[in-house]
């Protein structure tokens, strides 16, 4: 691909190009597990990569390599590897950094699996985390010591909508030679350039916005070249979490219009935002993109649009929230969020259930907080539902 695209035209083009052999416009889906060599002398040059070629899918698939080319090239890396799941990709992310007896210092505001991965299963390999409010960057500067090795974060965090200063943090880690990680998926590339603030790797639950569609699992790890081909080899290569190639393409097909979507999204998810702000049983709005979030002023700098999700506490508590979450009636009651269909969760009676509530109050997740990850509908039929759902 040519320098200097645009992000649209890169989000088309990027990575694809019609086939050589039948002229097919569209990338094929290799559905094929293994690759065929004409002789012992080539399969030999391609497994000592004297030879570019494929061999095995889990070690490379040209429908999975048209994936990762876009992602590098929309999120402005060097390199990408894509990933069966976002928690492939982290796991695999963190992985490539971190050894026994090495230390990470953690934003406490994550996606629960990234936590439960970095508080739980880091240590069982001889590694540990400190949790830290990222949202004050002068905290992960106090919790770095001598054998810490990465610092990792979400912004805007799931399901509070945190926002951490991308530049501070990688700044942070600049000045102490540590590589920065961030969990891009609420913004997706067009909303956030991490790479381009600095941060050394970007990963993402490529289920989300990037598929866009809610048809497809899968991750992506975006960064430095090295970086990335030591993931793909010491790492994915031999925990397996690796894309299946129709996976891979469902996701290179959603991407096409990742630019379009999102900015219509994130319009409704302002609208929205200003009316639950207004409503009179809607305690606290949880939207970067209004005024009172107090990382208003650093999502203006570091994001383009202010994302398309959305909590907030319903007056009443725990049992208002569900009763929000019940009385819906276009909002899908399902996990997941970046689907053309709007959905929505009860956090403290859902996602959140198997957490102490001291814990989760800790993070902001209270009784009453209802997360919504807005879709593609009539922002005004998605107003009307959520209006008569708080009316119950
Ligand atoms: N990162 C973030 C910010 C996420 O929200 C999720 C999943 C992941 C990573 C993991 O990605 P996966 O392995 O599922 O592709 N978030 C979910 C959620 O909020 N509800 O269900 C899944």
């Amino acid at each position: 691909m040519q320098n200097g695209l645009r992000f649209a035209t890169l989000a088309v083009h990027a990575g694809e190009a019609p086939c050589p052999a039948t002229g097919a416009l569209d990338t094929p889906i290799y559905q094929s597990t293994t690759f065929v060599s004409a002789n012992a002398d080539e399969m030999a040059a391609v497994y000592g990569e004297q030879k570019f070629g494929y061999m095995y899918t889990r070690y490379g698939n040209p429908t999975i390599r048209a994936l990762e080319e876009k992602l590098a090239a929309l999120e402005g890396g060097e390199a990408a590897v894509a990933t069966a799941s976002g928690m492939a990709a982290i796991s695999s992310a963190i992985l490539g950094f971190v050894k026994a007896g090495d230390h990470v210092v953690a934003s406490r505001s994550l996606y629960g699996a990234a936590y439960h991965f970095l508080a739980d299963k880091l240590p069982r390999m001889g590694a540990s985390t400190t949790f830290v409010d990222s949202t004050h960057p002068d905290e992960f500067e106090s919790a770095i010591r001598p054998n810490t090795r990465l610092l990792y974060f979400e912004t805007p965090s799931n399901p509070v909508l945190g926002i951490t200063d991308i530049a501070a943090v990688a700044a942070l880690g600049r000045a102490g030679g540590i590589p920065t990680m961030i969990d891009n998926t609420f913004a997706s590339p067009v909303l956030q350039q991490p790479l381009a603030l600095g941060v050394t790797v970007s990963v993402h639950s490529a289920t989300k916005y990037l598929c866009g569609h809610g048809d497809a699992m899968g991750g992506a790890i975006i960064g430095p070249r090295d970086y990335i081909r030591a993931v793909s080899r010491d790492v994915l290569r031999d925990f397996g979490g690796v894309i299946s190639p129709f996976n891979a393409w469902l996701i290179l097909r959603g991407i096409h219009t990742l630019h379009v979507r999102m900015p219509a999204q994130c319009a409704s998810a302002q609208k929205i935002a200003e009316f639950l702000g207004h409503h009179p049983r809607v305690e606290r709005v949880n939207y970067p993109g209004l005024p009172k979030h107090p990382g208003h002023e650093i999502a203006c700098r570091q994001m383009r649009h202010f994302g398309a999700m959305i909590s907030f506490e319903v007056k009443g508590g725990y049992e208002a929230g569900k009763r929000v979450m019940d009385g819906v009636k276009i909002f899908a009651r399902a996990a997941s969020l970046g689907d053309t269909r709007s959905l929505i969760v009860h956090s403290a009676s859902t996602s959140h259930q198997a957490v102490p509530r001291e814990e989760r109050l800790k993070v902001g997740i209270t009784d009453g907080l209802v997360r919504l990850s807005i879709g593609l509908e009539a922002v005004e039929d998605l107003i009307q539902d959520l209006d008569q759902a708080l009316a119950l």
